[in-house]
């Protein structure tokens, strides 16, 4: 056992017991046995408190959503609700408050919203800090189980059969596409690419043949921000994702990265780059790729299916500064081997909700949290009454408020508390939720080849990811931009298992084998478990 382990250990050890501490401590007592006030016969078991950790929205004090929320909940529910804000600070002091509620039970809210925070989450459920769900999702639990997936379930599934914590918010399973200048292709008498050889043409003549017609050589085929995935195109249609651990023929998981089809993507983007035809702004920290997006002086660029939305603010933007502009998006571009997909989108979810042990009435907050999840809840909570602060024309969502009277009245709020992306997100055009659909049946392809681990830890990875991706990055952005010669990908290679890859590679393919066994039982449990109840 390393040091590392031991400190990790140690450090867990003392949450728990803080935690166990806390959890004996039952002095605290929150009102659920209240008679009801006003004697309504419905409220027969009294007011709910009910105290939601919330670190979405303008988190504004007692403005109008909170009150709209508790009216749904109360008729909802038939009892007087009472919801307690409790806003979580800033993102880089959200994780020490997040700890600091939870090592506490006179200040744990019922409901912990959290993120990115693995082994803290394991110290709680093992110091008996947070509820399981099952029951409660069985009994009053219909929209959330309904919504997500039985794949998003197996994430959060622990193989004892119990579920500690949900989603709070997962993107759509395809949120990104090749995006390209359609305005420029009638211009330039072009064809909509549809294998990567046209692609690059295209790319080409967005570059050197004056698209925008104004007699200067000041068009880039292709920008992007500082990530693999703005060459997407080039990756993908490859079959390789540089940030992934992928399937192989074989069945045998191997990191994306080291992978020999990567060599022929970086043999062609230093060509491309040498021509001027990749924008050198991608090889620099954080450029601005909305404001070059909105300039209107790039020819394709991989970004977001919601830019379609046509209030999104930059494509607005863009709108106002090239009015006969017009960006639409592509399917994938089909490589050497006939291969294309766009990018997967994890189904785990980037945030979560756990209902703690300060909660008295577990089963009345999960008719909250289902409630919430319910697609008129999520409306009213996000976007207001329809007709007073939001109205539909053809379909279509309009705001009918200022972006400062939206945070006044608290309006995202209670974001990331199961954020529908389906229809109850109205602020998608029914274009915009088709492109969603349609990219998440395009980013089937790598789906199937890349593996999305379900452990919490993985040590090795933890311990040498940071020195292999370095290597990577060097190696890549130096082959790229011409600094480094082809033959620095195989040193790449070469250099990869001593820099920890082996051990990387074992764990992964342990892990793969695991989560596979799993998977299998999960189906099982899934279909006796939840399917019933939905
Ligand atoms: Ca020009």
């Amino acid at each position: 056992m390393n040091k590392k382990t031991v400190k990790t250990l140690l450090v867990t050890a003392l949450a728990a017991s803080t935690i166990l501490a806390a959890c004996s401590d039952n002095s605290s007592s929150t009102s659920t046995t209240d008679a009801s006030k006003d004697g309504n016969e419905t409220t027969t078991t009294g007011k709910l408190e009910v105290s939601l950790a919330l670190m979405g929205g303008p988190k504004t004090p007692d403005a109008w959503v909170e009150t709209a929320l508790e009216e749904d909940l109360t008729s909802h529910l038939g009892r007087d609700v009472d919801v307690k804000n409790v806003f979580l600070p800033g993102w880089d002091e959200a994780k020490t408050k997040i700890n600091l509620l939870m090592s506490d039970k006179d200040q744990m809210p019922d409901v912990i919203w959290h993120w990115d925070m693995n082994k803290e989450f394991n110290s709680w459920v093992q110091a008996g800090a947070l509820h399981d769900l099952v029951p409660h999702l069985q009994e009053n639990g219909k929209n959330i189980i309904n919504y997500y997936s039985a794949e998003t379930f197996f994430y959060h599934w622990d193989p004892s059969g119990k579920i500690f914590r949900i989603p709070g918010d997962i993107a759509e399973a395809g949120t990104m596409t090749t995006i390209i200048r359609k305005d420029w292709l009638e211009k330039l008498g072009l064809e909509v690419p549809k294998t990567l050889e046209e692609y690059i043409e295209v790319l080409r003549a967005f570059t050197h043949d004056d698209p925008d017609g104004n007699g200067k050589d000041d068009t880039y085929g292709l920008s992007g921000d500082d990530n693999y995935r703005s060459f997407a195109p080039f990756f993908l249609s490859h079959g390789v994702d540089p940030y992934q651990f992928l399937l192989d023929e074989n069945g045998k998981v191997v990191y994306g990265a080291t992978l020999p089809q990567v060599r022929d993507v970086l043999e062609i983007l230093q060509g491309l780059y040498k021509e001027g035809v990749i924008d050198p702004r991608m090889l620099t920290t954080n450029p601005e790729v909305d404001d070059i997006m909105a300039q209107g002086k790039i020819g394709s660029i991989y970004r977001w299916v919601a830019f379609f939305n046509p209030d999104f603010n930059y494509h607005m933007s863009f709108k106002a500064l090239n009015p006969d502009g017009e960006y639409m998006p592509i399917d994938p571009v089909t490589g050497p081997d006939g291969f294309a997909s766009d990018l997967p989108s994890d189904l785990f979810g980037w945030s979560y909700l756990s209902v703690t042990a300060a909660a008295e009435e577990p089963a009345e907050v999960v008719k909250v949290l289902d409630r919430i999840a319910s697609p008129e809840t999520n409306k009213l909570i996000k976007f207001g009454k329809e007709g007073e602060h939001y109205e539909i024309v053809d379909g279509q969502y309009k705001s009918l408020i200022g972006p400062d009277e939206i945070n006044e009245l608290g309006l995202g709020n209670y974001d990331w508390y199961i954020q529908r992306k389906d229809g109850a997100n109205i602020i998608n055009t029914p274009e915009v939720l088709e492109l969603f659909e349609a990219r998440n049946q395009s980013s089937m392809p790598m789906r199937e080849k890349t593996v999305f681990f379900k452990s919490l830890t993985r040590p090795a990875w933890t311990e040498y990811s940071a020195d292999i991706n370095k290597l990577r990055d060097e190696t890549y952005l130096g082959i790229i931009s011409g600094n480094l010669d082809i033959t620095a990908f195989d040193e790449f290679v070469k250099q990869y298992p001593a820099l920890g890859g082996d051990e990387v590679d074992k764990e992964a393919n342990e892990l793969y084998q695991t989560q596979s066994a799993e998977r299998a039982e999960f189906d099982k449990w899934y279909e006796e478990n939840i399917e019933p109840y939905k």
